[in-house]
């Protein structure tokens, strides 16, 4: 008998487990918070505060559903204690936007999303300092505080707000802001705000036309890519590959031909 739930029964289990994430890594910021280690470069950072809330959500979901996976940032795929497989994944972002969160910038938010057979079916995404809480479930809509989620209806290239980010390695940085400088004169104007989660569920709500960026993990795309989804965003890689590592478009229909065109020719994929 399948003892997998419904989208919904996982998003509300995902909610509360954010809810009191979120809290913990906004108490922990107003203690103060420093930089505990760092992964690829030294400006790729971690607080204890991104160690704690994995912890802190792992444990609260492996109470809630034992045999389930989980695949953090942090600690990697933690193991579900059973050898059979797991249909149900969570898809684990402590802090999205660590850099924010360690400089007290307020755009950065807890992630979780659950996947069942490979297929992500529920997300929230939660702003740790404003309480912005965006969630979804597959074919079930996209929401913010109780209001259902629609994205921008431009069609206009030249007039879209543009929402990117870039790596931490300085060559792949190069890369990135060769790319953005031919980019910029042709849209309205460019926004790097700093936590990919938060910055697709800010263009789920029509606050920014359109998004692009390389070098997303699952853990970053995961929750907000299905908001952006459910909000009516075409979500899509470059040159027909699925949205991950090389590539994260998201943009209306209207917009995501001539924005992922701009960004093939300009070899936006490519660089180290
Ligand atoms: C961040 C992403 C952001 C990207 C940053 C960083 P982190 O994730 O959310 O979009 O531009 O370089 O990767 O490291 O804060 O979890």
């Amino acid at each position: 008998m399948d003892s997998t739930p419904p989208p919904r029964e996982l998003l509300e289990m995902a909610i509360d487990v954010a809810r009191d994430a979120a809290a913990t890594a906004h108490r922990m910021r107003a203690e103060g918070v420093s930089v505990a280690a760092t992964k690829s470069t030294v400006t790729d950072v971690v607080t204890a505060a991104d160690r704690a809330v994995e912890r802190q959500i792992t444990d609260a979901l492996r109470r809630l559903r034992p045999g389930d996976a989980v695949l953090g940032e942090e600690y990697g795929a933690a193991e579900h204690g059973t050898d059979a497989p797991a249909r149900v994944r969570w898809i684990v972002d402590p802090i999205d936007g660590t850099v924010n969160y360690l400089y007290g910038l307020p755009h950065c938010g807890v992630s979780i999303a659950a996947e069942v057979d490979g297929e992500v079916v529920a997300g929230v995404v939660r702003n740790i300092h404003t309480g912005e809480e965006w969630t979804a479930t597959l074919g079930g809509g996209a929401w913010r505080d109780g209001r259902r989620l629609r994205c921008s209806t431009e069609t206009d290239l030249g007039q879209a707000l543009v929402i990117t980010g870039f790596g931490y390695h300085p060559g792949r940085r190069a890369h990135q802001a060769r790319v953005v400088a031919e980019l910029i004169p042709q849209v309205r104007d460019i926004r790097r705000l700093g936590a990919a989660a938060v910055d697709l569920c800010v263009v789920a709500e029509g606050r920014a036309d359109a998004y692009y960026e390389k070098g997303l993990a699952a853990w970053d795309q995961a929750a907000g890519g299905l908001v952006a989804a459910e909000a009516g965003l075409v979500i899509g890689g470059l040159k027909g590959l699925a949205p991950g590592p090389d590539m994260v478009i998201a943009a209306p229909l209207a917009l995501f031909g001539p924005l992922h065109d701009r960004l093939a020719e300009l070899d936006a994929s490519g660089g180290p």
